[in-house]
């Protein structure tokens, strides 16, 4: 795996520093909003990635969880939730803050935040979408695999009934959104906080990114796009071009996969 960005996860796992673990080709967004709130941080990050070198099932077997992203540093206790891993990057470099100092700004950043990273957020309740769609084969469009599907779907509760409400969280959280939008160019006050990173980066869920900014394997560009008229309807000319403004002026392109 040498001669590019990515080490293998026994590397990382060895080595000392700020590293994490992700998944090579996919822009998790979970993974895609840690590598941008480091980079914006100006933080050094290496990433590691599954290889021939590294045992099967390494990640869960070394860190309790097979997904990603993993977030190492030095010795302290691995991370895995978008809230801590954020937290880490504020203490690791608190320029730019990225989470506001005032207290009801603070719980209006972790709130909105929630809202898309957490558990029945935007990326989560689209994942609920995704996996129903793969699993009842669609007319809507590409979505994962079945192998995929249904791994995702065991370990994410996936039930009809839940997918129903997954329906109106994203459409609720996109609208919540938006509004939002309508005073100025970022989500909390006058100045760049971490929600909108974790915006930008999830929005790829619905509308990624074009190929040479996001080369993501094919069926996950595929997966990835939205094909859903009711869903594309609540996904405001705002929202869009807030995702493209913030790749613009401050996340990496094009993005390391
Ligand atoms: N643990 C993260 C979420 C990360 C996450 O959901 N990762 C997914 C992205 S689809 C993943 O890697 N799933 C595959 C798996 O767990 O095997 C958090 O709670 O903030």
């Amino acid at each position: 795996m040498s001669g590019d960005r990515f080490q293998s996860l026994t590397q990382i796992r060895a080595s000392t520093g700020l590293r994490m673990a992700c998944l090579r080709g996919v822009p998790s967004p979970w993974t895609e909003a840690a590598k941008g709130i480091f980079r914006v941080k100006g933080l050094t990050c290496v990433y590691g990635a599954q290889s021939e070198e590294d045992p099967d099932n390494a990640l869960l077997d070394w860190y309790g969880d097979s997904g990603v992203p993993v977030v190492l540093n030095e010795v302290e206790t691995p991370r895995t939730g978008w809230a801590e891993i954020l937290i880490l990057a504020e203490r690791l470099s608190d320029e730019p803050v990225l989470i506001p100092a005032a207290p009801a700004a603070r719980a209006d950043m972790f709130g909105l935040a929630h809202e898309i990273c957490g558990e029945m957020g935007f990326g989560w309740a689209y994942r609920l979408l995704m996996i129903q769609e793969s699993l009842s084969h669609g007319e809507e469009g590409p979505a994962f695999p079945p192998q995929i599907a249904n791994h995702l779907g065991t370990k994410y509760g996936f039930n009809p009934v839940h997918a129903r409400r997954a329906r109106d969280r994203v459409i609720d959280v996109l609208d919540l959104l938006s509004a939002r939008l309508a005073d100025g160019q970022f989500f909390v006050g006058e100045a760049l906080t971490a929600v909108d990173i974790y915006w930008a980066v999830f929005a790829n869920l619905m509308v990624p990114l074009p190929e040479s900014d996001l080369p993501a394997i094919p069926f996950i560009r595929d997966a990835y796009t939205c094909y859903d008229e009711e869903l594309l309807g609540h996904l405001s000319e705002a929202l869009k071009a807030h995702q493209r403004r913030i790749y613009d002026d401050y996340l990496e392109l094009p993005v390391p996969l």
